[in-house]
């Protein structure tokens, strides 16, 4: 059966860890993807990276159907931005910084690499959301979360609230 992980939360120091890749397409890998799954499923997520649940390793896991019932793991991610890219503008949350949603702007074309869970190597141009999605999670692997993108002010300001959440729990 599939385990609730817990979500780690802004300013928790441990999301700041660069995460290491993956050499091991074991049981243990799908195990996490699932759990990662259920965990983002049951946040109402459209995304998760191993980072968020305390796993430093490169394991992305992702949604972006309506039905939710298109779940897609992505091992060792890595994109390279497209020369002929545009910026774009979206206005993103994140489960590891409760409500907080900012615009953040972020190349629009993008090719991508990663591994299944078996180990088998895939490369992408992808459209829409998946663009997106995509590199605000290998953020996460990279120890790097929204906040990063916006001013001092407002980054100080989440910090305060979330800190004052966490002290009240
Ligand atoms: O659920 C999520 N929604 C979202 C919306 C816009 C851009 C990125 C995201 S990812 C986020 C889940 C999350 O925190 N993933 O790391
Ligand atoms: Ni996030």
């Amino acid at each position: 059966m599939s385990k609730k992980l817990k979500i780690l939360i802004f300013p928790d120091p441990k999301l700041r860890t660069v995460a290491k890749k993956v050499d091991k397409f074991d049981k243990s890998l799908k195990n996490l993807s699932e759990d990662m799954l259920f965990t983002m499923y049951d946040a109402n997520g459209i995304g998760l990276a191993a980072t968020q649940v305390d796993k430093h390793i490169r394991l992305v896991v992702m949604d972006l159907s309506e039905e939710r019932n298109e779940p897609m793991v992505f091992v060792n991610p890595e994109y390279n931005v497209n020369k002929d890219h545009n910026l774009i503008e979206f206005e993103e949350g994140c489960l590891s910084i409760p409500g907080f949603n900012q615009n953040i702007t972020r190349p629009d074309s993008i090719e991508l690499k990663w591994q299944d869970l078996d180990g088998i190597q895939h490369t992408t141009t992808p459209e829409g959301m998946l663009t997106i999605c995509i590199q605000h999670e290998i953020d996460h692997l990279e120890g790097k979360l929204m906040v990063d993108y916006v001013s001092a002010l407002k980054r100080d300001r989440v910090r305060s609230r979330l800190l004052k959440d966490f002290n009240r729990k």
